[in-house]
């Protein structure tokens, strides 16, 4: 048979460098599907059981490797399905290629079935490549752009294909004639450096500071060693936003560790006290948790212009890669001989420690969830790759995790999406099979889709070198981070129609599907658990039963959400004095001497 346009599609990917395409089928992707069967040997083909989990997944692929995601869903519905998990990419600038199939091209137009214009709905997610192949001789092309460009730009880029189209002969080689492309594969990544004169400004900024405080995020994940370089120099602290959880290893005492809300009081301390601040690679959102404009004198270093200057107002916004960036700077930086701003951060991060293992290990109603998390420490291996769901999952990821370099660690930072903690796992166990991975998801999140996806880890497992992939499952019967927003922000009780959730045996029903998995409801339970866990032989879920009463704290309560919280109170809320003595507890620890 002569190869088929589906079949160049799958060679031109794999010429791109694609190895693996997370998906689901559909008539409208039906040749795709057949060519899959004739490239097993170039692209292996892994089966969701959704395709916002493809989505997801490939957002993962994206983000454990830096190279591109790729997912495939029909025409229609499964079309559709894809973009919560492509806006996740999006949002948190991972590169991915979404590949969708198209209703035959006699059709369109006629309000077929399955007919939807996805060039119209793609087009906000992808508006940087976006297009449907109507003829086979593009196709050359539309694989090499879509990839280089999802790579270039850090996008999601999106390419519709019809399936008689997919059916055609391929065209390998358009002619040589006026109005045809010839293309190559290729992209390599290059070394952005700013202008020298604009690198002598910023390091005058950094040298008149007496106070200076860094930001880092995902953006300066290769800069390690240049940024404890220059936090040495400058005697600054240096906060992470979520997304560059494993940019500086949390042990080190001038790493104050997560900001916002997050994140922790010495951050931000960091930030309220700080007179210079410096922003490596982040586009962390919340003003609130940054200085007041005026305050301090910033300068900013990100890879992409467009998100320059746009979170505080900025000195001087610089376009250039963290890595080469840094080493330039650094020779130009002095050596603050004043240490003094360097100690108070220093006291507080130790302060700060010691307060969070406190609250930690205060009784709760069954089990604290921050409990897990700080015990966990003990027993997380180095080369562990983690994601949390968005919930009070991430608090406790961003708070109470001692996380390092050697780590991987994401979670949804922009789009703050419930879904992606048991996908991006997945897809990090298919990157890096000889990695444990280990997912933090909520009862609700688990509903939502995890416990479906524990089906796609029971059909997969096998494959993997290191089997383990860990689910910490939260069950607290709640939506709990929405709970606290409710009583936090919105001065509202609990209204238990919204947030209650339906007590479901996460860990039986991890064994139904042939993993492995316990329950527990007892805080001495926790350390025989987590042993267990990482010497299992199969993907284990840990269900914790934990108290939903335990407040996911903002680091510097404001008056306004105290006055809510007490609102929430005389509101009449139905878990109100169980609420009062956590919160109460939480609290006062700040408050004990020494503090
Ligand atoms: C798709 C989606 N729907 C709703 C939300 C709003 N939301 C954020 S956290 C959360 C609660 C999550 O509950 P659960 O997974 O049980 O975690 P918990 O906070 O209880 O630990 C909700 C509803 C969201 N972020 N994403
Ligand atoms: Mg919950």
């Amino acid at each position: 048979m002569a190869e088929t346009t589906a079949d160049f599609l799958l060679d031109r990917l794999h010429e791109n460098g694609v190895r693996r395409i997370y998906g689901y089928p559909g008539d409208g992707i039906n040749a795709i599907i057949g060519a899959l069967a004739r490239h097993t040997d170039q692209i292996e083909f892994i089966q969701a059981r959704h395709e916002e989990m493809a989505a997801f997944m490939a957002c993962g692929h994206a983000k454990w490797t830096g190279e591109v995601g790729v997912c495939l869903a029909t025409s229609g519905p499964g079309a559709i399905h894809l973009l919560n998990g492509l806006y996740d990419a999006k949002l948190d600038h991972a590169p991915v290629l979404a590949i969708v199939g198209q209703q035959s091209r006699m059709a369109l137009g006629g309000h077929y079935q399955q007919e939807v214009d996805l060039q119209t709905l793609f087009k906000d997610v992808a508006p940087e490549y976006c297009h449907m192949a109507t003829d086979a001789a593009q196709i050359r092309h539309l694989v090499d752009r879509a990839h280089r460009i999802a790579l270039d730009q850090r996008a999601v880029t999106c390419l519709i294909i019809p399936n008689d189209l997919a059916e055609e002969p391929a065209v390998t080689d358009p002619p040589v004639k006026h109005g045809t492309i010839h293309s190559s594969p290729g992209w390599r990544a290059p070394r952005v450096v700013p202008q020298q004169p604009d690198l002598q400004q910023a390091a005058e900024i950094l040298n008149a500071g007496e106070k200076v405080a860094i930001l880092a995020g995902q953006g300066a994940r290769e800069a390690t060693d240049e940024l404890m370089q220059l936090a040495d120099k400058l005697g600054a602290g240096v906060a992470k936003a979520l997304l560059g959880r494993t940019v500086l290893d949390d042990s080190l005492p001038y790493c104050t560790g997560s900001i916002g809300l997050l994140g922790t009081k010495p951050s931000w301390t960091l930030m309220d006290e700080c007179d210079t601040l410096l922003v490596v690679g982040s586009s962390f959102p919340y003003s609130e948790f940054l200085p007041e404009p005026g305050q301090a004198r910033g300068v900013q270093i990100d890879l992409d212009g467009r998100m320059l200057n746009i979170r505080y107002p900025m000195e001087l916004g610089l376009v250039g890669d963290a890595k080469a960036t840094l080493e330039e700077l650094i020779p130009l930086v002095r050596h603050k001989t004043d240490r003094g701003w360097r100690e108070q951060i220093e006291k507080e991060v130790t302060e700060w420690w010691r307060l969070i293992e406190e609250r930690a290990m205060q009784d709760a109603d069954p089990i604290n969830p921050q409990r897990l998390f700080w015990e966990l420490n003990k027993y997380l291996p180095d080369d562990a790759i983690l994601s949390a769901d968005s919930g009070t999952s991430a608090d406790w990821f961003a708070r109470d995790l001692k996380l390092k370099p050697s780590h991987m660690a994401s979670l949804s930072g922009t789009l703050a999406t419930m879904g992606p903690g048991m996908p991006y796992a997945i897809a990090a166990k298919f990157a890096h099979p000889n990695r444990p991975a280990v997912a933090f998801v909520g009862d609700g999140a688990m509903q939502m889709n995890g416990m479906a996806e524990l089906i796609t880890v029971a059909k997969y497992y096998e494959r993997w070198t290191d089997p383990r992939l860990v689910v910490l499952v939260l069950n607290n019967r709640d939506l709990n981070q929405v709970t606290w927003e409710q009583r936090a922000m919105e001065g509202d009780p609990k209204n238990p129609a919204t947030q209650n959730l339906p007590d479901v045996r996460y860990a039986d029903f991890a064994r139904m599907v042939g993993l492995d998995g316990i329950r527990i409801e007892t805080p001495d339970a926790i350390d025989a658990a987590w042993e267990e866990a990482f010497s299992a032989d199969k993907p284990f879920v840990l269900e914790a039963v934990v108290d939903p009463e335990t407040p996911p704290l903002p680091p510097h309560i404001t008056l306004e959400q105290a006055k809510s919280f007490l609102s929430a109170l005389r509101g009449g809320d139905p878990n109100a004095r169980a609420m009062i003595r956590q919160s109460f507890k939480q609290k006062m620890l700040e408050f004990l001497p020494g503090r």
